[in-house]
């Protein structure tokens, strides 16, 4: 009879295993950058620039200079002096630390005061004189090309215009053949506007540079430490052991803590220069101003279809607002990331996709939030595309969608961009969905209801989102290849630690790491510690973002657990004296094949490899695993809301909202459950209440939470998620697949396709996000398509 260890028991694969780090968060015990103290440690604040773009004349910093408590007041011109003026991003262009010659968006950094305590760097900040000559702004992709229109980006020596790039993937030729040879095209022009990760905790950073042995030390709110610590060594010329970066906890990520901030560097040259730590922690304007925003792009498309439904070739354009840096993270091959996964899902012969990039007088953009680089736009473009289409078409939108999905038999699939898909049920999923909603029945309530001048509408909405960047081949950030570690010590006792190079942010990686360990080796998942985070420790990675965690680092975790389990099989044959040959494997034991009952646990296998081992074999029970992935990971999903809307006041209520997610296996179903409806929250709040634009003079128009509403759980709809449909990943060592950001890359336009839905027969074909009552009121009684697009008025 086995006597396997009971998984689920022991917290393995597929244990709803409570949070770990829970226990700390809810207590109030996290440690946060900002909760870390050192002695001697001053404080910084930093000067933002009040106007979108001017040239700056002078900067008197004479008086905050005077004001007692004050260490040091940071200039461009001082930075200049340094080479540290301008720093390289993670998209090959260059980004002001702190602005010489102009500022080039509201919110820009100018000047650093660094004293005693943050109050009096703030009041010191406010006594620094800077003379201003403003110039014409520019705020979108539109007047950044027109005649005549100001260089933003002068800095650059080849920079004649404000164009950053111009790139096309996909068949242009084969695309024009398909759309001349359809019955129908159809058409749709959308702005996904700008939104932003806005996470609970700020950016923020403490350098504390040891005069006496050299070493920098940097505590940092960052998704990716090591990446960090590469640019530290690559620019700075440092050898990597005199930098270490920290990540300590991290109060939400969503993409915000990837970049590189001026205020990370300006703290480190403090520290420095002082030879004392520096605490940089940002407020919530400053936040809200001046870090990595995501999405503001236009998106043009076309879709080239046959009378009876089959799409013939989809072709795209995006103009791309990236603000006044080039600054994304993501993969250096793809200038609009992954945009080209669009229709991925979808069998389509051939597509052609061009997209342009402009620098304007805004923060820089484009970061991904809570996406795998532009995928939020490229599934949000799919979506509303279908819908149009379907629309156009006068076919049932469930039935399009069907039709034209991958089906299950034609995997690997390679998408009309080059992608190769590999696994997935798309049609089960629709039906699963359809089925919760109650499809039939709503669509039938929702003639009635017009009939009385109630409007309701459905949405649906499908994604599948390339998540776990990379393999090495293709993704690469700088240079540096995108693969992931994991590194596992077994102690004598049992008890284990596993490190990574990805770095959570509160998505619960301390406790489903240790799930995958229990479930290679058989060790309680309490018996496992998983730390990330310090460069110092962990094994070299790329961070945690793109959902790309488990598709990479938690591959990598199953990796190192079964070269373990690999020489816990030799130590197991040892102990039990028989060959290697002989041993059998199951959940925390080995055995011998012909006396199952002689066997040995994992337990006194580990205590063995410090007490007992073979002669010639190396002592000791650890291990390192690098995972290069195959390929990407696919999960897909199916979102589908209905809503009713309020035609006196264009106010719209959702009535359900159904999630069906595939993402393979599921470590730990209940974390993935919390990150779906996390997803699914944030998706909502994109769609109806996230406003911040610009006005014509480039200042930022919601930089606060009174305009750009963070949803409570009071105006969030409730969830219904489903989870029968498990399609385990071809190559994931577990089978498992991303989920952490599927929801909100695939929820916005569930709502907004139920909105619209909801306005058919006025001939209204788009509102552009977010779906304020207004624009949906103007939608309604103007018969028109409402566009979110800035600049509004600047007497607005
Ligand atoms: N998981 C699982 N089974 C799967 C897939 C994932 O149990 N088949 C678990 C993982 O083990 C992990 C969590 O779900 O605990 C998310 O895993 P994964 O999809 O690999 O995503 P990452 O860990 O790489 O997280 C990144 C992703 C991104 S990119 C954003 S943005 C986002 C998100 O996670 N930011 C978050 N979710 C967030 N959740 C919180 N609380 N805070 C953030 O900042
Ligand atoms: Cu896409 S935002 Mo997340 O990748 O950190």
């Amino acid at each position: 009879m086995s006597q396997a260890v009971d998984e689920i028991k022991i917290g393995g694969l597929g244990a709803s295993r409570k949070r770990v780090e829970d226990s700390r968060f809810i207590r109030g015990k996290g440690n946060y950058t900002d909760d870390i103290t050192l002695p001697g440690m001053l404080h910084m604040e930093i000067l933002r620039s009040p106007l979108a773009h001017a040239r700056i004349k002078s900067i008197d910093a004479s008086k905050a200079w005077d004001i007692p408590g004050v260490h040091l007041v940071l200039t461009g011109e001082m930075m200049a002096t340094r080479n540290l003026a301008w720093m390289p991003t993670l998209s090959y262009d260059t980004q002001a630390v702190l602005a010489t010659d102009k500022v080039r968006f509201q919110g820009q950094e100018v000047a650093c005061v660094i004293a005693d305590d943050p109050y009096i760097a703030k009041d010191a900040c406010e006594a620094i004189d800077v003379d201003y000559e403003p110039l014409p702004v520019i705020v979108n992709p539109e007047q950044a090309v027109a005649d005549g229109a100001p260089v933003i980006r002068d800095d650059k020596e080849n920079q004649a215009d404000n164009v950053i790039y111009d790139w096309e993937v996909g068949d242009g030729a084969g695309t024009d053949a398909a759309f001349a040879a359809a019955d129908v095209i159809s058409k749709l022009r959308l702005h996904y506007p700008r939104s932003h990760p806005s996470p609970i905790e700020c950016c923020g950073s403490i350098a504390d540079f040891n005069r006496a042995t050299e070493k920098l030390t940097v505590y940092m709110t960052t998704q990716a430490p090591h990446i960090i610590r590469a640019a530290v060594a690559l620019v700075a010329e440092l050898p990597e052991h005199m930098i270490r970066i920290i990540s300590p906890d991290i109060g939400g990520g969503f993409g915000n803590k990837v970049p590189v901030y001026p205020g990370y560097v300006c703290s480190i040259l403090a520290s420095i220069l002082l030879e004392r730590p520096v605490k940089w922690i940002e407020d919530k304007s400053g936040n809200l101003i001046s870090t990595g925003f995501a999405r503001d792009v236009y998106l043009d498309g076309e879709m080239a279809l046959r009378q009876d439904g089959k799409i013939l070739a989809v072709r795209m354009h995006t103009d791309a607002d990236h603000g006044a840096f080039f600054s994304d993270a993501q993969p250096s091959k793809f200038k609009i990331g992954l945009m080209h996964s669009a229709f991925a899902a979808y069998d389509i012969p051939v597509a052609h996709l061009t997209a342009r990039g402009m620098y304007t007088n805004k923060a820089p953009g484009g970061v991904a939030y809570r996406c795998s680089f532009r995928v939020t736009e490229a599934m949000f473009f799919q979506e509303r595309m279908m819908q149009a289409a379907a629309d156009d078409l006068g076919m049932d939108q469930a039935a399009f969608r069907r039709m034209n999905f991958v089906r299950d038999e034609d995997f690997p699939h390679r998408t009309p961009f080059g992608f190769l898909t590999d696994s997935g049920q798309y049609a089960k999923c629709l039906d699963v969905g359809l089925k919760a909603v109650g499809y039939v029945d709503f669509r039938k309530q929702q003639e009635e209801a017009r009939a009385r001048g109630r409007l309701l509408g459905l949405g649906i909405s499908t994604m599948t989102e390339p998540l776990g960047a990379g393999n090495s081949r293709e993704y690469d950030i700088l240079g540096i290849k995108m693969f992931d570690s994991a590194e596992l010590k077994v102690h004598m006792t049992g008890k284990a630690i596993v490190r990574t190079g990805a770095r959570g942010q509160g998505q619960g990686h301390e406790t489903t790491w240790a799930q995958i360990v229990a479930h290679e080796l058989g060790i309680p998942a309490e018996d496992v510690v998983v730390e990330e985070g310090d460069t110092d420790t962990a094994p070299f990675g790329m961070g945690t973002y793109a959902s790309r965690s488990t598709p990479v680092a938690g591959a990598a975790v199953a990796m190192v657990a079964r070269k373990i389990r690999a020489k816990a099989r030799r130590l197991a044959a040892h102990l039990l004296e028989v060959s290697e040959e002989d041993i059998e494997w199951e959940l925390g034991r080995f055995y011998v094949r012909s006396a199952p009952d002689r066997g040995v646990t994992i337990q006194e296998c580990a205590m063995a490899a410090y007490s007992n081992m073979p002669d010639g074999m190396e002592p000791g029970l650890e291990n390192t695993a690098y995972y290069d992935p195959p390929n990407l990971t696919w999960p897909f999903a199916v979102y589908i809301v209905t809503v009713e809307v309020d035609p006196e006041t264009g106010v719209w209520d959702v009535l359900n909202m159904v999630a069906v997610d595939d993402c393979g296996v599921r470590i730990n179903p209940m974390i993935v459950e919390g990150q779906i409806m996390g997803g699914l929250t944030e998706a909502y709040a994109m769609s109806n209440m996230q406003f911040i634009t610009f006005d014509a003079d480039g200042n930022c128009v919601g930089a606060n939470y009174m305009d750009y509403l963070l949803p409570t759980a009071w105006e969030t709809p409730g969830f219904e998620l489903h989870s029968e449909v498990v399609t385990p990943c071809p190559h994931h060592p577990i089978g498992a697949k991303g989920i952490g950001e599927c929801a909100a890359v695939g929820g916005p336009a569930a709502f907004v396709n139920a909105v619209i839905d909801a306005l058919s027969g006025t001939g209204v074909r788009n509102i552009d996000m977010p779906l304020l009552p207004d624009r949906v009121w103007e939608a309604i009684t103007q018969r028109h398509d409402v566009s979110g697009a800035p600049p509004v008025r600047s007497d607005d």
